[in-house]
C-alpha cells in the first residue's frame, strides 16, 4: 500500500471486550470495571494521527466470551468499511486471546488488521500494563499494511494469532510465538518486523448454529483409563482433539475406541507437549502416529489442542460435509 493510499484511511476502530485490561479489585478479588470510555480516557492525552473510534462489545472476563459473541464480532468487523479503517483493535482477557484471536483470522472477511491485546495487570495496578499494550496494539496498526493480518500484541511483542501461546499465568512476557517466531517488536514507537504476515488463511462463513458441532479437546495422560473415553464418545461430540503423548501417540489400550469413533466423526491427533508437530512415519508400534493415523485419525500438525478444537468447530459449524479433508487442508497451510 502506497503512503497516500493509507493516508486516505484515517480510522481506527477500539473494540472493548473486558479482561483484566479492564477489571479493577472490588472486595479483595478483580472483576469487570471500566467501560469503553473508562478504558480509552488515557488517549486523549495522545497524539496520535488517526481517528479513533470507541465499541464496547461487552465486559466480561474472557472465559465467558461466546461463540456467538465471537461470530457477532467478526460479522461487525467485516462490516467496517475498508476505505476508511487503517485497523481495528480489540482488547479482551488473555485467557482466551490466542483463541480468539486466531478464530477472528478465520471468521473475519476484511482487509483490515486486526490486532488484538489485552493486560497481565488490571487497571488497579500501580504499573498496570493495559494502556502500553493499547498504544503497542495502535502502533502496529498505524505501521504495517492492510492485508487482514490478525496479531496479539502485548508487552511490546507481536505475534501472528495462529501461532501466539499463553505460557505463562501471570508474567507481563506471558506469550510466546515459539519456534514460529514474533512477527515483530514495537520498537521506538514503530513496528520492527521480524517475520513477514503470514499467508491468509481461508476464512470460514459460519451461522450462530452451534448444535451440531461440539468438539472436546482431551488431554491423553499416562495409563489413561479406556472407559472413560468410552462415556464420552458416547455422549456423541461431533469431534475429537486428543493432546496426545509426544508426537502422537496413545495407550494401546485405547486403540479400540478410538478406532471406532474415527469411523463416526473427525479425531484430531495433536500433541501435548504443545510445540513441534505431530510425526507421520517415525513410530510404527501400536498406539504410535503411524497406527493412529492408519486406523483413520487425523494429524493437527502444527496446531495445538486449542486451535485444532476452534478450527475443527468452525469448520463443523460451516458445514459438516468433508469435515476430515477440509481440516487436513488448513493444517497444511498453517505453516
Ligand atoms: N486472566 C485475565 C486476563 O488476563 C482474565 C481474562 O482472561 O478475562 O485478562
Amino acid at each position: 500500500m502506497t503512503q497516500n493510499m493509507k493516508n486516505a484511511r484515517r480510522r481506527i476502530q477500539i473494540i472493548t471486550l473486558g479482561g483484566t485490561i479492564a477489571m479493577r479489585n472490588h472486595q479483595g478479588g478483580l472483576s469487570p470495571a471500566l467501560g469503553g470510555d473508562a478504558l480509552l480516557d488515557f488517549l486523549k492525552e495522545i497524539d496520535f494521527p488517526f481517528q479513533i473510534d470507541k465499541v464496547e462489545f461487552s465486559n466480561v472476563a474472557s472465559a465467558n466470551i461466546t461463540f456467538s459473541d465471537l461470530i457477532r464480532l467478526a460479522q461487525h468487523i467485516t462490516s467496517l468499511n475498508r476505505d476508511d479503517y487503517v485497523g481495528v483493535v480489540v482488547t479482551q482477557g488473555t485467557d482466551t486471546i490466542e483463541e480468539t484471536a486466531f478464530a477472528l483470522e478465520l471468521l473475519a472477511q476484511s482487509t483490515i488488521n486486526i490486532a488484538v491485546t489485552g493486560a497481565m495487570r488490571s487497571a488497579s495496578h500501580r504499573s498496570a500494563d493495559g494502556p502500553a499494550n493499547i498504544i503497542s496494539a495502535l502502533r502496529f496498526l498505524a505501521d504495517s499494511d492492510g492485508t487482514g493480518e490478525v496479531v496479539v500484541v502485548l508487552d511490546d511483542t507481536v505475534h501472528s494469532a495462529r501461532y501466539v501461546r499463553k505460557t505463562h499465568t501471570t508474567k507481563l512476557s506471558a506469550f510466546s510465538s515459539g519456534e514460529f517466531g514474533l512477527r515483530g517488536r514495537i520498537h521506538e514507537e514503530r513496528l520492527k518486523a521480524y517475520n513477514k504476515a503470514p499467508t491468509p488463511l481461508e476464512k470460514l462463513s459460519v451461522s450462530g448454529d452451534i448444535s451440531g458441532a461440539n468438539v472436546l479437546l482431551l488431554p491423553i495422560c499416562f495409563d489413561q483409563e479406556a472407559p472413560l473415553l468410552e462415556h464420552i464418545v458416547k455422549i456423541g461430540p461431533a469431534g475429537l482433539v486428543l493432546e496426545s503423548l509426544g508426537a502422537g501417540h496413545v495407550p494401546q489400550t485405547l486403540l479400540p475406541i478410538l478406532e471406532k469413533a474415527a469411523r463416526k466423526i473427525p479425531v484430531v491427533l495433536c500433541s501435548r507437549t504443545n510445540q513441534g508437530p505431530i510425526c507421520e512415519h517415525t513410530y510404527g508400534y501400536p498406539g504410535g502416529e503411524m497406527d493412529l493415523l492408519a486406523r483413520g485419525l487425523i494429524s493437527g500438525g502444527w496446531l495445538p489442542g486449542i486451535k485444532a478444537r476452534m478450527l475443527l468447530k468452525l469448520l463443523l459449524m460451516n458445514s459438516p460435509v468433508d469435515s476430515k479433508t477440509r481440516f487436513s487442508a488448513y493444517v497444511r497451510n498453517f505453516f
